[in-house]
Formats: structure tokens, sequence, C-alpha cells
């Protein structure tokens, strides 16, 4: 079984005026000491390329598009591919897709260890809302610029790990996790932007939002016998505040490694997945235990329908 150094790269704020360049040369930096601690794979957040860009309300269709990538690599973060694979690490990171068809994802990529792509996802829960919503203390316009995921919740076998990815708002759905932990998900990565305050909410602590983080974060892990890697984009960006709390979760839902801070941060773990096993194999051993039979709501219906 495959022991693997798994890193989190947390990033500071990204501001609106800070060049691609600017964000991978930290990204690089973060590589760099991720190597010195012996990390072979490492995890950057959600939109790791640029200011979490949904937050600003747009109408000018080429001003949005300038916070997408219309390929990966690209000019600005090869130097990020060629450096993780002279180092030998494999890096997963989020950015926002423009497909040569002209369709928005809100996307993340996996490569191995030789810097090539093996997997890639695109985001199925967006949170937010189409239109300006003056209610907010802050918009979060995901469902007006991006379109929700195509590609499902695949898992690939990379450097010996059966590994799947999701982003941000997906931690909050035990669906996410099942649906990979049905193909026998060993590492779950997932990067988030997640404002310190509620929109909607204003007197909501961040305690509790840190709270509701790891609690998606331990349980997934844990009901799933799987590692999870939830790393953050935090920071004040643009006087609008991320959270932290980045961490890296064993297959029993413990934290295995925790950020301190809300700036560029690296956390790292040694992962045995053979620990993944014995979950696996025992109380969730799904072809033993589950009852399919009782599930059907699961996917045949969206919202609550409440007795008559
Ligand atoms: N990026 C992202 O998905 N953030 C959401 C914020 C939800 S509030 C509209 C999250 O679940 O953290």
């Amino acid at each position: 079984m495959t022991k693997l150094v798994i890193g989190g790269a947390q990033m500071g704020a990204i501001q609106k005026a800070d060049s691609r360049e600017a964000v991978v040369a930290r990204m690089i930096d973060l590589l760099e000491q991720a190597a010195a601690k012996g990390v072979e794979m490492l995890v950057y957040p959600e939109l790791a390329l640029t200011t979490f860009f949904p937050r600003w309300y747009m109408e000018d269709q080429a001003e949005v598009d300038q916070w997408f990538e219309r390929e990966m690599p690209n000019g600005a973060t090869q130097p990020l591919f060629d450096r993780a694979r002279d180092l030998g690490i494999a890096i997963t990171f989020g950015y926002a897709e423009l497909t040569p068809e002209g369709r928005h994802f809100n996307t993340s990529i996996v490569t191995d260890r030789k810097g090539e792509i093996v997997g890639k996802y695109r985001k199925v829960h967006l949170p937010g809302h189409v239109e300006y919503d003056p209610e907010r203390s802050h918009q979060h316009l995901e469902k007006r610029y991006f379109e929700p995921g195509d590609l499902g919740f695949n898992v690939w076998r990379n450097e010996g790990v059966i590994m799947g990815m999701a982003i941000c708002n997906d931690r909050r759905w035990p669906e996410t996790y099942r649906v990979m932990g049905l193909q026998g998900v060993e590492l779950i990565t997932l990067g988030y932007n997640t404002p310190s305050v509620n929109s909607q909410m204003g007197d909501e602590g961040l305690a509790k939002r840190l709270f509701h983080s790891k609690l998606s974060l331990q349980a997934g892990a844990y009901q799933n016998a799987t590692f999870v890697a939830g790393i953050a984009k935090a920071g004040v960006e643009d006087g609008h505040p991320l959270m932290g709390g980045s961490v890296i979760v064993d297959p029993n839902g413990f934290i295995l490694a925790e950020a301190s801070s809300e700036e560029d941060e690296l956390i790292f773990a040694p992962c045995d997945f053979a620990d993944c096993a014995f979950g696996k194999s025992t109380i969730f051993d799904f072809a033993r235990h589950r009852r399919i039979e009782h599930y059907g709501r699961i996917t045949s219906q969206t919202g609550v329908i409440e007795p008559a």
C-alpha cells in the first residue's frame, strides 16, 4: 500500500490587481517549501490564480472572461508545472475554465509527479445567485458566471492512490463524498474560498463557519474511510475577508494538520493509505451494509417534499 506525504498550500489573499504571474510565483514558493518538507503531493485552493471574482457583479462578458483560463497549462502557469515536475511533486489546483466552445466552469485539475494532468473536475454544487442582490452584505455570483460541472465525481489511480476532487461548496454535501466513496476513493482533495462573513446573517461568527467546514470535511472522511485535504484561499481580498482553516483529515475523521493563519501557509502530513482499508472493510463496507432500496429519493428528488 502507498504512503505519500500530502501537503496543503493554503494561500492568503489575492487582490484584483494581482497578476497571474505574481500569484504563480507565490504558488512556486509554497511548492519549494513543500519540497523541503518531503511533500509528494501538494493541494492548492479553489480559483487559485485570481481573486475570488464571483463577489463582483459584472455585466460585460469580456470583463468576466478576463478571469478565465482558455488552456491549462498556459503561459502564466507553465512555470508551476515545470517546477512541480522538476521537484517530483504532484499538484492539484482550481481555476476558472473557459472552454473552446465558450462554456464556463469552476474547475480543478490534478497532475502526477511528472507534471502531467491526469484528472479534471468541474464544480457541481454552485452556491450563490445569478442577479445582483441588494439584500446581501456582499455578492456571491457563482451561479451567474459558471454552469454546473458536467463531468461528475470521478476518481483516478494516481501515484498508487485512488484520488478524487471536489471544490468548496461541494464539501457540504454528503453525496459528493459518497459518489467517490463508491469508487473506492482514498484521497479527496478540495480547495475553497469561503467568506468569513455570512452575507445573509451578519452576526454569524467566524467560529461557526470554521466549525461547519471542519464538520463536513471530517464527516466525509470518516463516513467513506478516506483521507481528505480541504485547503483555503484566505485573507482579506479588496476589503472582503475569506476564512482559513485548511486541514488534512485521516480516514477516521481526525485532523492530521491544520493551518493557523490566513496567509500563504504550508501544512503537511505523512499519509499511509493502508489506513483506509479498515473502515472500508468493516463498518463502511458498502457492499455488505448499504440498503439502496431505501435511497431512491437521493437521486429521484431534489428539494424537500413534506408529508401532507
Ligand atoms: N466558493 C464557495 O463555494 N463558497 C461557498 C460559500 C457559500 S455562501 C454563498 C462555501 O460553501 O464555502
